[in-house]
């Protein structure tokens, strides 16, 4: 296995052809391949110069999901907080196994201090963040800690953490989620309004943009239309909720760095986070979760 490393980027390349880049702006993965394929959508029209938050890949949301609420700590940031565009620092590389196989795996860090000044007064957490992407020859495992490096009760802080991974799919009008019957949703196409998912597995076959609380820990995706064949596994642990999102053609069109614009057809967003409810973390303390996306052949 090995470790490539650019001014801006790193690739891990695994013995079995597998590899991920990863910029360090962001920390964003922007390219995942297994089984001889890309796993990930990225946009074609998406800044990759750190002059914007990528459109594509695995953009990290912290400390805040969504458009912040007046009120919350998190108020004066942008929408999905700061991870996402900020330079982190490469902290190393390390080799090991996971299920039995090779793996590499690369850390990156983000603290307080990294912060631009003006960043830094919007939001006032004593954070330290270190995260990892490991790659076996199918699976892509990304995981976060979050450190609280204050002092003090004065010193907690509340954070939302998510993986905004945009997964790569032939086609969206044949693939098919399981896991999701039975839990509660919001959903932010009809102004967050509270469901409960009734189907078995779920189509996508319009704008999509839900938030599925409390879901389980594993969630496949299968092709509908070859008898539930897998493509994907999404596993996650110490994470809450799951997002699905697609902004269907309605929605990429108003995205301008969103290209093709029926790229939207090739992409399913399923997003392991805590972002329902805040996560408190003490002074002192550590939090860590993580998901871990399988490609199948
Ligand atoms: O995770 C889903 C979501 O929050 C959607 O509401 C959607 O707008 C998307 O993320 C993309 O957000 P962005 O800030 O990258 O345009």
């Amino acid at each position: 296995a090995t470790l490539t490393q650019s001014s801006d980027r790193v690739t891990l390349s695994h013995p079995s052809g597998a590899s991920a880049t990863i910029l360090l702006y962001g920390a964003t993965v922007i390219s995942w391949t297994a089984h001889g394929r890309e796993q990930l959508w990225l946009s074609t029209a998406s800044a990759l110069d750190g002059s914007k938050a990528v459109r594509g890949g695995i953009p990290l949301v912290f400390p805040v999901f969504g458009p912040p609420q007046a009120g919350t700590a998190a108020e004066k940031l942008p929408q999905h907080g700061f991870a996402r565009t900020t330079r982190w620092e490469l902290l190393g590389r390390t080799e090991g196994e996971s299920a039995g196989e090779a793996n590499i795996c690369v850390d990156f860090g983000l603290n307080a201090q990294s912060l631009d000044e003006e960043t830094r007064a919007k939001w006032g957490g004593a954070f330290g963040l270190i995260y990892s992407v490991t790659l076996t020859s199918s699976t892509l495992e990304t995981k976060m800690v979050v450190q609280n490096a204050g002092q003090g009760d004065s010193a907690a802080f509340d954070f939302n953490v998510l993986f905004h991974t945009y997964l790569h799919v032939p086609d969206v009008n044949k693939i098919a989620i399981n896991g999701l019957n039975g839990l509660t949703y919001n959903d932010k196409t009809l102004g967050l309004t509270e469901h409960t998912e009734s189907n078995e597995t779920l189509r996508i076959t319009a704008q999509t943009d839900r938030i599925y609380r409390s879901a389980p820990d594993e969630l496949s995706i299968v092709d509908a239309t070859a008898d539930n064949k897998p493509v994907f596994t999404v596993s996650k642990v110490g994470l809450k909720d799951v997002v699905i999102w697609n902004p269907w053609a309605d929605g990429a069109g108003k995205i301008a760095d969103w290209e093709p614009k029926d790229g939207y057809q090739q992409m399913i967003c399923v997003e392991a986070g805590s972002v329902a409810a805040w996560q408190t973390l003490e002074a002192g303390a550590t939090w860590e979760g993580g998901v871990v996306h399988k490609a199948h052949l």
